[in-house]
């Protein structure tokens, strides 16, 4: 028993569970849970943001680049919903990020008084867009509940969580016991039954194909393996991507997988909604075996012939020796699917200059290093044109395409990886967003280096109305700030470069400043990339 009050509870709870870094913005329902984090200081540092949606989005990119739980805590009702297309761009993620929040006082909840902050049903609100949600009313309460969330946290599908706590609970003081921690829930053991039957069926496959997602971020050895033993290439459209490396015949992108996808017998889809493959490339003919953690997701849109509700890297790991029971002898592809990479990057060169500026980019970034994409031409562009050489340094919004998500990701990738060099893109529309946690960067000292293509419009938007609307573009033009003199201003180092050669020389001087660095890159009109990342059918009728 230890008497402490219901934020220092909540704070002690957090920190034993390994936290070392909350994002947030305080405020008075968090007064004493600050109060208690000033007691931790040496162990968990706070960063705060200038808008509470940078927070949430420092978390998600923590989260996403580290692996470890992405955490914010911030003040209740506006302050949460400030926070919420973060929150819904980590729920599309499938990240491990834990908000946290305050409440009215506990005798105003659910009574319309008007406290200040006061949401209606936060809680409601809260649980519609996380896996689960709960709000401690009792100090006592506060070790069991942050072990539930990290519980959550760890089980099963990843998932946003959230915690929250009245601002009179947050103060009040109480014998509060901590019980031995818990063991997070085992996931389900692979049936040896399917592993069986999916190591014969791939055994036998004449033209197997691999695709993954975020799901099987962990599982590279296992894969690499699997698809050498096949022979099989492996497809990521975002979040997979790097889990196996683009410097190996078999890792190949996501147009590629698209016209592999067309003469594929036997698909072995790990980690992975699929979404895009089962919906618009065809199934006909198409054996599909399906192993994911989230039971739902295995037949939502279609039925596989085989699905493993199962860790990806559990049931990989038992694929491993099934199939080599199984499998037929294979010779190399690797000629045929070098081949394939060159045919492939040759059908986008002409998506200049994204290319060139691309791979400026990926000459400057070191092999370890982080690239953030975002709603933006070269961020499209990068989904299958941008090298990358292991998990977890390819960082995007998914299937939310959260423009504006971009820059305080980013800072939450270089704060969560101080040792290595974060690249971020991002148009001038995007970077506007969430560009006041420069200072934020400036007052950490995070080196990240941010590219702002700079064309005066929502570029895409724009493309679209001129394009599909005959030239009738509306509400897509905007002023800007001079992005250099913008980053001056804020202590920030700022530059301007003119052509791929001056990104690369710009970026390689920025790694050695040490701060935030904003290149302002002018761009014209740029070609439409959609046609490489909405994908034809390949296989049966439309
Ligand atoms: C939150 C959100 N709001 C709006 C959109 C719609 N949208 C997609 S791309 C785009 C334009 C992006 O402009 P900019 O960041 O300048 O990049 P560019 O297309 O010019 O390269 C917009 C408004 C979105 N994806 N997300």
């Amino acid at each position: 028993m230890t008497k402490m009050t219901g934020g220092q509870a909540m704070v002690k709870a957090i920190v034993d569970h390994g936290v070392d870094t909350m994002f947030g913005l305080p405020g008075a329902q968090l007064y004493a849970f600050h109060d208690a984090l000033y007691d931790h200081r040496d162990r968990m540092r706070v960063i705060s943001s200038r808008h509470e949606q940078g927070a949430a989005y420092m978390a998600l990119g923590y989260n996403r680049s580290t692996g470890r739980v992405g955490a914010y805590a911030v003040v209740p009702g506006p302050g949460v919903l400030n926070t919420t297309a973060a929150l819904l761009t980590a729920y599309g993620c499938s990240a491990r990020v834990l908000c946290i929040t305050g409440e009215i006082p506990s005798h105003g909840i659910g009574r319309g008084i008007g406290f200040l902050h006061e949401l209606p049903n936060q809680l409601g609100v809260m649980r519609s867009m996380t896996k689960w949600a709960a709000r401690i009313d009792r100090p006592e309460d506060a070790p069991a509940l942050v072990a539930e969330a990290f519980r959550q946290l760890h089980s099963g599908r990843p998932r946003p969580v959230e915690i929250e706590m009245p601002m009179d609970i947050m103060s009040r003081e109480a014998d509060v016991e901590w019980p031995p921690p818990g063991a997070p829930q085992a996931p389900p053991a692979p049936d040896p039954d399917l592993i069986r039957s999916a190591a014969r069926l791939l055994g036998r496959a004449k033209r197997p194909l691999i695709m993954i997602g975020g799901g099987a971020v962990e599982a590279g050895a296992e894969l690499l393996e699997i698809a050498e033993m096949l022979q099989a290439p492996v497809v990521s459209f975002r979040h997979g991507r790097g889990v196996v490396t683009d410097r190996h015949y078999l890792g190949q992108s996501y147009p590629a997988g698209n016209r592999l996808w067309g003469s594929a017998d036997v698909v072995l889809a790990a980690g992975t909604r699929l979404m895009d493959p089962l919906m618009q490339w065809g199934t006909e003919g198409l054996d599909v075996i399906r192993i994911d953690i989230d039971p739902e997701e295995i037949d939502r849109i279609e039925a596989p012939r085989i699905g493993i509700v199962a860790d990806a890297r559990a049931a990989l790991a038992e694929l491993v020796p099934a199939l080599a029971r199984h499998n037929i002898h294979r010779d190399s592809r690797r000629e045929e699917l070098e081949g394939l990479k060159r045919e492939m990057r040759a059908s986008w060169a002409h998506l200049e200059p994204q290319v060139s500026y691309l791979n400026a980019i990926r000459e400057a970034l070191p092999e370890d290093g982080i690239f953030v994409d975002e709603i933006t031409q070269v961020g499209f562009v990068s989904w299958f044109a941008f090298p990358v050489y292991h998990p977890r340094h390819f960082i995007s919004s998914g299937y939310q395409g959260t423009l504006g998500y971009g820059f305080a990701t980013a800072l939450g990738v270089q704060i969560g990886n101080p040792g290595k060099q974060v690249v971020h893109v991002a148009g001038d529309g995007g970077f506007m967003y969430t560009m006041p946690e420069l200072a934020t960067a400036v007052l950490h000292r995070a080196p990240l280096v941010t590219v702002v293509f700079r064309d005066d419009r929502f570029g895409n938007v724009y493309r679209d109305q001129k394009v599909m609307y005959h030239g009738r573009t509306i509400g897509a033009e905007f002023h800007n700030p001079d992005f250099v003199a913008l980053a001056e201003s804020f202590g920030a180092t700022g530059m301007r470069a003119r052509s791929p050669a001056e990104l690369r020389a710009a970026i390689l001087r920025a790694f050695g400043i040490g701060g935030p660095t904003v290149i302002e890159v002018p761009i014209g009109e740029l070609p439409n990339p959609w046609q490489f990342i909405m994908l034809p059918r390949v296989r049966g009728a439309g």
